[in-house]
């Protein structure tokens, strides 16, 4: 079944509004778009890409170039006086970025010459394309697959070489091969199960069997591979979630406006200073970061106080990791961490930062009694740990940098950045949640398996688990969702 049948089916089933003319234009409708940024520029590039194409060029043109060959051309007007000169080059169908025919010109960088060019096209038929409509174009022709074409968007929008390198490993089908991967061995371990169920007479004998326990287990760790690969993906494209909590005074808002490099929060030397959620976006080494700079935690403060101690708690059940600020001036023996631990969420990652140490000579010489099961530092090994159990240490000053940097290599640490075998590949939010739906799927099966030995209800499970991952490759994906992603595109790709 063609993508575009599948997406037909599918909208009889779930009657999306506004789609049903989807495929319709897609077959009918030439589109253009300036491909290069808005602005002055050396080159500035304009694309075409549908039926007309070839009727449009030998208009335009005076000619249609010869296939794949870039070729010098005046590009006319209505009155065949030339608006611009330059190279055009055609694409004819299927062997295009669309996989319909295509036509670029390569003009002169001037937003007058690039608007003037595709006034002519929309008067000889063309229609403006929305954002990602040629990318969109390529997915319903089976160009790509959903993960490549956002992986394009990624690439785009790339915020550091990291997260470029990430995108073009998930563009190139990387990402993509590791859920196909997943879904063969889903539709592997149905098989199994409806055979048994097709011949019911040994069906409970089969259900019990070794085997397919042992086959289970194996496609939960296969489902944890994917899963990390593509977490510290979407951490490298959507950043992580850091929250700075700990005691009143600590210098946890000081460590923001350090981290920052400018003055995001307020610091003064009374307890209690900051009391909303403070959010600062910022980038180590081009990696996004979300940092948060919460109230301090303590009892018996006034009403706003208690109500950002609220805030702060929701913040760090929230993030991706937890700096648990401790002033090692005041606090040397680390109080507040063994008296908080127990009411921080146990699954947040946390990392123990030590601030102040221009004021001890904690820098030198780490005071060992402190935290005697820590891990050393920095970065992998911290994120790996038991989450809450032996969290990673830093030493800091806040005042003079002291401690700084390695407490940036650690959070690129805690971000995978040095971890990841092979690279990370790009991934967002929403392979995430397949992901986790999937698994939620698996995870059911098996309960069913052991728990009722009920082969029909293992046999759908698997097949809600084989659906989730579908729709991370666009298998089976509703029109609104593929609108609401291509919407995130520029315009012209
Ligand atoms: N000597 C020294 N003082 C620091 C350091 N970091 C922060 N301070 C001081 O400690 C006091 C409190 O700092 P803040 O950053 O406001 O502390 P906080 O944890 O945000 O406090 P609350 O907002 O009240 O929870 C201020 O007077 C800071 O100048 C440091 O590394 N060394
Ligand atoms: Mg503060």
């Amino acid at each position: 079944m063609t993508r575009r049948a599948c997406g037909a089916s599918l909208r009889l089933q779930t009657a999306v509004p506004g789609a049903a003319d989807l495929t319709l234009m897609t077959r009918t409708d030439t589109i253009v778009a300036a491909a290069t940024p808005p602005g002055r520029g050396g080159v500035g590039i304009v694309r075409l890409s549908g039926p007309k194409v070839p009727e449009l060029a030998a208009v335009l043109l005076g000619d249609l170039p010869p296939p794949r060959h870039l070729t010098f051309a005046r590009f006319l007007d209505a009155r065949a006086e030339p608006i611009d000169a330059g190279l055009a080059v055609f694409f004819p169908a299927p062997a295009s970025y669309t996989g319909e025919h295509v036509l670029e010109l390569q003009g002169h960088g001037g937003p007058v010459v690039i608007e003037a060019l595709i006034a002519r096209a929309l008067e000889l038929g063309a229609r403006r394309a929305q954002p990602g409509e040629f990318t969109q174009r390529a997915f319903l022709n089976d160009k790509l697959d959903l993960a490549q074409a956002e992986a394009i968007a990624d690439l785009i929008d790339a915020g550091s070489r990291e997260a470029a390198r990430a995108a073009m490993r998930s563009l190139q089908g990387e990402f993509s091969a590791m859920v196909r991967g997943l879904t063969e061995a889903v539709i592997e371990l149905r098989s199994y199960v409806e055979a048994a169920i097709d011949f019911p007479e040994e069906e409970i004998d089969f259900l019990a069997d070794r085997a397919l326990a042992e086959r289970f287990e194996a496609l939960r760790e296969h489902f944890a591979g994917v899963l990390q690969s593509a977490r510290l993906g979407r951490l490298l494209r959507e950043g992580m979630t850091v929250v700075l909590a700990g005691r009143p005074n600590a210098g946890k808002s000081s460590l923001l406006n350090r981290l920052a490099g400018y003055d995001a929060a307020i610091v003064t030397p009374i307890p209690g200073t900051t009391r909303d959620v403070v959010r600062e976006r910022i980038a180590i080494d081009g990696m996004p970061l979300h940092v948060l700079d919460t109230a301090g935690l303590r009892l018996g403060g006034d009403a706003v106080e208690e109500e950002g101690v609220r805030r702060a708690r929701a913040e760090i059940a929230r993030a991706e990791r937890v700096l648990f600020v401790i002033d090692a001036a005041a606090d040397p023996a680390g109080n507040a961490w063994r008296e908080e631990r127990e009411r921080l969420p146990g699954d947040v990652p946390v990392t123990l930062v030590l601030n102040k140490c221009d004021l001890t000579d904690s820098l030198e010489k780490p005071p060992a009694a402190i935290f005697q099961t820590s891990a050393s530092l920095p970065g992998a090994e911290g994120a790996a740990l038991a989450p809450c159990d032996t969290p990673p240490r830093l030493y800091v000053s806040a005042r003079t940098g002291a401690g700084i940097g390695e407490l940036r290599a650690h959070l690129k640490g805690c971000m995978g950045y040095q971890t990841v075998e092979g690279g990370a590949i790009s991934a967002r939010a929403r392979h995430l949640e397949s992901l986790a739906r999937a698994r939620a799927c698996l995870e059911e099966a098996a309960r069913q398996l052991t728990e009722r030995r009920a082969g029909e209800l293992v046999a759908e499970e698997l097949r809600g688990a084989q659906q989730a991952l579908n729709e991370i490759t666009g298998e089976f994906t509703s029109d609104d969702l593929l609108g609401r992603i291509f919407a995130g595109f520029c315009i012209g790709k």
